[in-house]
């Protein structure tokens, strides 16, 4: 049986893509910092498979290490890490950005990937298995206009993807990136700081991807044969063709 690491599991698509892979049969673990919700998603997903969780923050680099190297024995065994904690933090041009918000985007959408992503190659490493997919965006293929940082943090995760697909390779460990275009979830309430209103309106006239639609594209990526990586993938909405073109009624 194989055990899933998702960030990211309190909502979205990160939670989502925890019942999806519940539905295969593999074991999760789970993190986030909002520990009722981990607590929620552990009651009910433990129906079907063995799950265990994980609260801390990804900016908290001496606790992601400290979390990650007490994990139960039975849970040692990662085969599949999942990438997907992230947010963006406003929407303004640059030379208005909150230096604030700036330092949030960088440190959880690309150091605290990395933090995560450190503690677990040991693991994987030995084991000479492992499949690592790292959430980015269409933010990250292509710049919008505000989305300056938000945007550069996602390249960052497409350069990271590259990267570690490469200094893994020896080890035989898969890796590979699902880019999603708008899809409906709390990305644009952290955005807009809980202005729900605001929110809404980013999805208003169009049919915008649902966190469930992301989720059964990873559970396809991780249950291809081993011989198959899928290394990147790009998806977004019918309805948006481009980050500035969205057919919207
Ligand atoms: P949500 O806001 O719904 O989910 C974000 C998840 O990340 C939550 O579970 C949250 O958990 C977790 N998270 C955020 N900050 C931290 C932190 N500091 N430490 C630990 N966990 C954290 O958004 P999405 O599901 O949309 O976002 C998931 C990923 O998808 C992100 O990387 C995002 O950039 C990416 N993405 C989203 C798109 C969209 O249009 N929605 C499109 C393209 C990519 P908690 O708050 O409990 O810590
Ligand atoms: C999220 C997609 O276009 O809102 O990464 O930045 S977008």
């Amino acid at each position: 049986m194989k055990t899933a690491f998702i960030t990211g599991a309190t909502s979205g698509i990160g939670k989502a893509t925890a019942s999806a892979l519940a539905r295969e049969g593999i074991n999760l673990i789970l993190c986030g910092r909002r520990e009722e919700r981990l607590a929620e998603l552990k009651k009910e997903l433990s129906k079907r498979v063995a799950v265990y969780t994980l609260c801390f923050d990804v900016r908290d680099k001496e606790v992601v290490f400290e979390k990650i190297n007490s994990l139960p024995e039975k849970f040692q065994k990662i085969d599949i890490l999942i990438n997907n904690a992230g947010n963006a933090h406003g929407l303004n041009p640059i030379q208005d950005g909150n230096i604030d918000d700036w330092d949030a985007m960088l440190d959880i959408n690309v150091k605290g990937l990395l933090y995560v992503s450190k503690a677990i190659f040991p693991l994987m490493i030995s084991q000479g298995t492992g499949h690592i997919i790292n959430i980015g965006s269409t933010a990250g293929k292509e710049v919008y206009p505000n989305g300056n940082v938000y945007c550069a943090s996602k390249y960052a995760v497409d350069a990271l993807n590259q990267a570690m697909r490469i200094d893994l390779n020896k080890h035989g460990i898969r890796v590979g990136a699902v880019n999603p275009g708008l899809t409906q979830t709390e990305f644009s309430e952290v955005r807009f700081k809980g202005d729900t209103e605001k929110a809404k309106s980013v999805y208003e006239g169009f049919q915008a991807l649902r966190p469930e639609d992301i989720a059964d594209i990873i559970r396809f990526v991780v249950t291809r044969p081993y011989h198959v990586n899928i290394a990147d993938l790009v998806v977004m909405p019918t309805a948006q063709a481009s980050s500035v073109t969205v057919n919207k009624e």
